[in-house]
């Protein structure tokens, strides 16, 4: 089966041409699927979006999919947009047993949205977006996808404009339709120009079956976690850090969460949450 993978791999990267499919887009990284997507990944560069929070002014003008059949799907998106964004996330928010690859795109128009796309037929389709922040060179940082308010179906949460005054937002599927049920302001998953987006987590911390949001505040010098309860955002925790890095995790053990994360002297530094 590898060879047969390895083989599909190559035929693959000689349809599309080597230089769409191999010429990575810097800074950006390869997300792994769980179940019908093995591969997402950003390619063809372009400076056409210049707006350089991510470390650079260099930002993806395609998406590419690889199937667990080893078939590759592409979508190239038009000239005045851009993936800004560093590595596709990959989740299943309808539930149907098909993956769908989420990605910021950005304009000059609109700024950022995050958008939804899917494996149909031969090629990848666009499924569902968020209302763009509605002006140019204004970003959002995914947080990530998950039952936020406990009632069976998935949302997504994101920080919009984490640089300044960022929202922490909770979006949720009505039919079609990805509608905002909860936001609040005061909180940042990024610093200008860094390359590092995973400053938020998420877990159910206080195992009631809903997941609650750890992130930030606004100077990356608390952490605070928060619970959505009938489409409010609550703050059940807040305590002070060391400012934050990069790489902010969440680990469980024998029922207790700490959460760990790097400062700027890239020193590890980990915090228990009490009992909430
Ligand atoms: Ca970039
Ligand atoms: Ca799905
Ligand atoms: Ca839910
Ligand atoms: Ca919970």
């Amino acid at each position: 089966m590898f060879h047969i993978k390895y083989i599909f791999v190559f035929l693959s990267a000689f349809v599309y041409g080597n230089v769409i499919a191999t010429e990575r887009v810097p800074h950006t990284t390869i997300a792994n699927g769980l179940k019908s997507i093995s591969r997402a990944w950003f390619a063809e560069p372009t400076e056409r979006y210049p707006h350089g929070v991510l470390g650079d002014a260099i930002e993806a003008g395609s998406l590419f999919v690889e199937l667990d059949s080893g078939m590759v799907l592409n979508y190239r998106i038009p000239d005045e947009s851009v993936f800004e964004d560093l590595y596709p996330r990959i989740a299943d928010i309808d539930q149907n047993g098909e993956e769908e690859v989420w990605v910021v795109r950005s304009d000059r128009s609109n700024g950022a949205r995050l958008e939804a796309y899917v494996p149909n037929d031969n090629s990848l389709s666009f499924l569902y977006a968020t209302e763009p922040i509605g002006r140019g060179f204004r970003w959002l940082n995914p947080v990530g996808i998950a039952d936020f308010n406990g009632d069976g179906n998935l949302e997504v949460a994101y920080v919009q404009t984490p640089h300044i005054g960022g929202i922490l937002k909770v979006v949720a599927l009505k039919g079609s339709k990805l509608v905002t049920i909860a936001q609040g302001t005061g909180f940042s998953t990024h610093s200008i120009g860094s390359t590092h987006l995973d400053l938020a987590a998420i877990a159910d911390v206080d195992n009631d079956g809903a997941v609650e949001i750890i992130l930030p505040n606004q100077s990356h010098r608390e952490l605070v976690v928060i619970s959505l309860q009938k489409n409010t955002l609550v703050e059940r925790w807040r305590t002070s850090t060391e400012k934050i890095h990069s790489q902010l995790k969440i680990i469980e053990v024998n029922g207790r969460f700490t959460l760990t994360y790097r400062g700027y002297n890239e020193d590890q530094h980990s915090v228990i949450i009490p009992d909430l």
